[in-house]
């Protein structure tokens, strides 16, 4: 039997809980617009939308230090947000234009920063997982005390990768926070499809690694927890193993008829929007009004309108610069 997913009864305090809920704000704005922009032909190529699951990212950073790493998957640009990638650089990455974090040749998929720590944006399912294993190897052997966290979905637990990083980030205690994504889908398949035991904390228990779910639709319950594990990821007790039960409201990607799942089943995760009860929880404590929410969307609004401007005046690439990184460059001497 799958342990139930832990909960936050703790009482809120008003300006932290502005800022988290602030937080979810900018990653639901920046997508819908994103949506938007993608329909009018100004962002092309894939787009995974994280709506739905922002308490995960959000809940989960507060945790972080400036100079711990992030790896995180295509459905990226909430963590790449909140880890302070600028927003204007990531709009500009999701037109291809050069200004982008990644030069415009990454897009939605592979945002990466390295001043941030931003390991990408991964776009093979479960390629994160060994990079976080590494960089969490290379800190272990350089003696500093980071904390690398891995975001993943749960479709990842299929592949031989996460198997053989689990296993290895335990065996060598590696300062590695696995934080899984499960929003019961993988693209069209569902976990109890393809998996015979979908209980994913019990697969990171094998490797002897603490595991716990938790409610991933509560941004405080999935702070809580990332406090928990990063204190003890970074204390030296080994890799820790969370498992963030959420659900995307969206479609896999762009393209998706989502003829794998019932309407009423996405209505009732709706329900449990993790913005708008977090609203309603913050009301009912006194410690958020009309004017508060207001002032949050205003801000919020004018950043990504910022970030669609800088987009919108960013340059192509130039033709002949193309071929430019296929090889490293070697330092002026
Ligand atoms: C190795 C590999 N196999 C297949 C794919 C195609 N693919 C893209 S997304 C995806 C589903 C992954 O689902 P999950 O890990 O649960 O993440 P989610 O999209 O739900 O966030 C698949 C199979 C891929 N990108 N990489
Ligand atoms: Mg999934």
């Amino acid at each position: 039997m799958a342990l139930p997913a832990e909960s936050s009864q703790r009482p809120l305090e008003r300006e932290h809980s502005l800022r988290l809920l602030h937080q979810m704000l900018r990653i639901r704005r920046f997508e819908e617009k994103c949506a938007e922009l993608y329909s009018a032909a100004k962002i092309r190529g894939f787009l995974h939308l994280y709506i739905g699951e922002e308490a995960v990212a959000v809940g989960a950073m507060q945790a972080l230090e400036a100079d711990d790493a992030i790896v995180a998957t295509y459905r990226e640009h909430g963590h790449a947000l909140i880890r302070g990638v600028p927003a204007t650089s990531i709009m500009a990455e999701m037109y291809g234009k050069q200004e982008g974090c990644s030069r415009g040749r990454g897009g939605s998929m592979h945002l990466f920063h390295a001043p941030s720590r931003f390991y990408g944006g991964n776009a093979i399912v479960g390629g994160g997982l060994p990079l976080a294993v590494g960089l969490a190897l290379s800190d272990r052997m350089q003696g500093r005390s980071r904390v690398t966290a891995c975001f993943f979905g749960e479709g990842a637990v299929a592949e031989g990768e996460f198997h053989e990083c689990m296993n290895l980030a335990a065996l060598w205690r590696l300062p590695v926070l696995f934080c899984c994504e499960n929003n019961l889908y993988a693209m069209g398949t569902a976990l109890k499809r393809s998996e015979s035991e979908t209980d994913l904390c019990l697969k990171a228990t094998s490797y002897e690694m603490p595991a716990w779910p938790v409610e991933g639709m509560d941004v405080v319950a999935c702070e809580e927890a990332a406090h928990r594990a990063a204190l003890a990821v970074r204390s030296g007790e080994g890799p820790c193993f969370i498992e963030f039960r959420t659900y995307r409201f969206r479609a896999h990607s762009m393209f998706d008829p989502q003829l794998y799942r019932e309407k009423q089943e996405i209505e009732e995760w709706k329900q449990r929007d993790p913005i708008s009860t977090f609203e309603g929880r913050l009301r009912e404590q006194g410690l958020m009004n009309d004017d508060d929410l207001g002032r949050i969307e205003d801000e919020v609004a004018a950043e990504i309108a910022k970030a669609v401007d800088f987009a919108e005046a960013g340059a192509w690439e130039p033709v002949e610069e193309l071929a430019r990184f296929v090889y490293s460059e070697r330092p002026a001497k």
